[in-house]
């Protein structure tokens, strides 16, 4: 049951029959409360076997995180829930899915989500959006069954997305879906780093790339080689399988096929109507899915790819379904194909060469400012806005701010330790707060030069040896309650 106060709530308004039971849209009763389970990939919560709908409570946090791109190789990637893909949610037709999103305080961005799911502006997107170290709720019926990409709409979108913001969840019809043997969850997406695959170190993302459509990774469940090895899907010979397959994008359309088999159906883009049968390969558009089910006949490595095949054995998109029992001849003659793709697929496996990239220094203003561009559109536009505009009540302006040109000192101390307190820009006031961004003296002189030479600033220079001796000088975050 809810409270009055939510009584207002217009998206509410079918589960409420004032001072009544409450009723869900389409006339079924909306009885209880649960908490969601969430499971990493590749695996999907069970089944729901609830014959009603109900009050689902959906714990989710965005979490910034280094790890495993490839071997050799990492990446910062911003999660919802600790993984990539993020977390799979899995509710049934007419629950009321209470959403918390939070943002781990550890975070340097804000977060949202858009869920594909809801039905209600932006997905949720505006009523989610969380800063690091603040939770937001908010509340929606799950009015149309199918399989949904959520997704961080938080700008600039694009990025949030590339590395690694999006995840799948699933409506379940009314009748549920039939019983299968196994199930799980696939997503495909593509990363833009600045160096080729397979170029070893920490990789930033590349802006350029991005925009370019020129991903140097394209991975099933956020890195290649999820899925293959000991970390391959499996069945036995005679069980059903279904998959969820996603396709976070940003940008590329999946051309998903497992090498092998034939999907008996596919719940085409991840609606529950349009079920085609006996597909070799089915389109995922990017912020799309399907559900794809098939009857394993006989033993041996069945290869997820993406069917745009350079994408598979050169940039990553490959998975692997191990079916172990007992071969069926019938089915299929024995001299199994496998062999064939370990040399080229054994390309991704190639051990690291490449030195890590050196970190080229600034040799005067202009090289500052050109560097600084990138650092700024890296660690700072997401909150301030790609043109210094800020956003109101939450992120204030850098263009033209009467607090950054008063005092440069103060700034180098902001950027380095990170600000708190009111804080009052060009006569608003605004009180949150900034993160320390872990940055080095290189990178902070570099992004406060190219800041002070955009957008009506004063064109101060800050050099690394001024970073350099505030930091020496040591201090913490700018409280501005002290001053
Ligand atoms: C996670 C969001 C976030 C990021 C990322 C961020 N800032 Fe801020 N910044 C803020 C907030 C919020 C404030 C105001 C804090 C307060 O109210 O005390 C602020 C304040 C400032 C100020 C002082 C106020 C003003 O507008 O002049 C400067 C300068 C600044 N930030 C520069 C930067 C630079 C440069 C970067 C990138 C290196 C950056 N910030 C990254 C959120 C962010
Ligand atoms: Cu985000």
């Amino acid at each position: 049951m809810f409270r009055s106060s939510r009584a207002s709530v217009a998206l509410l308004a079918c589960v409420l029959v004032p001072s009544l039971a409450a009723i869900g849209c389409g006339g079924e009763r909306l009885r209880g409360e649960e908490t969601a389970v969430l499971t990493a990939p590749p695996l999907v919560p069970p089944p729901i076997t609830r014959t009603h709908p109900t009050k689902v409570i959906v714990n989710l946090e965005a979490h910034e995180q280094t790890a495993r791109l490839a071997d050799g190789v990492d990446y910062t990637f911003w999660t919802f829930g600790g993984t990539v893909p993020g977390s799979f949610i899995r509710v049934r037709q007419g629950d009321v899915v209470e959403f918390h999103l939070a943002n781990h305080p550890s975070s340097k961005n804000p977060h949202n989500i858009d869920l594909h799911a809801v039905t209600g502006p932006g997905g949720g997107a505006s009523a989610s959006l969380v800063i690091p170290g603040q939770t937001a709720t908010f509340t929606f019926t799950a009015l149309n069954p199918g399989l949904y990409v959520y997704h961080c709409a938080t700008s600039p979108v694009g990025m949030h997305i590339a590395n690694g913001m999006s995840g799948l969840i699933l409506v379940e019809p009314k009748e549920g879906l039939p019983k299968v043997d196994r199930e799980y969850y696939v997503q495909q997406g593509e990363f833009y780093t600045r160096g080729d695959f397979g170029v070893a170190g920490h990789q930033p993302f590349d802006m350029r790339r991005a925009i370019d459509e020129d991903p140097a990774y394209v991975v099933f469940n956020g890195s290649a080689g999820a899925l293959m090895g000991d970390k391959a899907l499996t069945a036995d010979v005679g069980e059903t399988v279904r998959l969820y397959v996603g396709n976070g994008g940003p940008n590329l359309v999946s051309s998903f096929h497992v090498i092998g088999e034939i999907f008996d159906r596919v719940y085409t883009e991840g609606g529950t109507k349009q079920i085609n049968e006996n597909v070799q390969t089915t389109l995922i558009p990017a912020g799309g899915a399907a559900i794809v089910e098939f009857k394993v006949e006989t033993t041996g490595n069945y290869i997820l790819v993406d069917h745009s095949i350079f994408r598979a054995f050169n940039k990553g998109a490959i998975g692997m379904l191990a079916v172990g029992g007992a071969a069926d001849s019938s089915v299929f003659s024995g001299r199994q194909y496998e062999g064939i793709y370990q040399p080229e697929g054994g390309a991704m496996q190639r051990m690291p060469t490449a030195a890590a990239p050196v970190v080229p220094t600034a040799k005067n203003r202009a090289e500052q400012i050109a560097m600084g561009e990138r650092v700024f559109a890296q660690n700072c536009a997401a909150c301030h806005q790609p043109n210094g505009s800020g956003l109101a009540g939450a992120f204030p302006p850098l263009a033209a701010s009467d607090f950054l040109n008063a005092d440069p000192k103060r700034a180098i101390g902001v950027v380095l330790h990170g600000l708190s307190g009111p804080v009052t820009v060009n006569g608003v006031q605004y009180n949150s707060l900034m993160p320390a961004l872990s940055l080095n003296d290189e990178d902070i002189a570099n992004v406060l030069t190219y800041v002070y030479s955009q957008w009506g600033n004063n064109g101060t220079r800050v050099t690394p040896d001024q970073v350099k001796a505030a930091r020496a000088a040591g201090g913490q975050r700018v409280n501005m309650d002290a001053h």
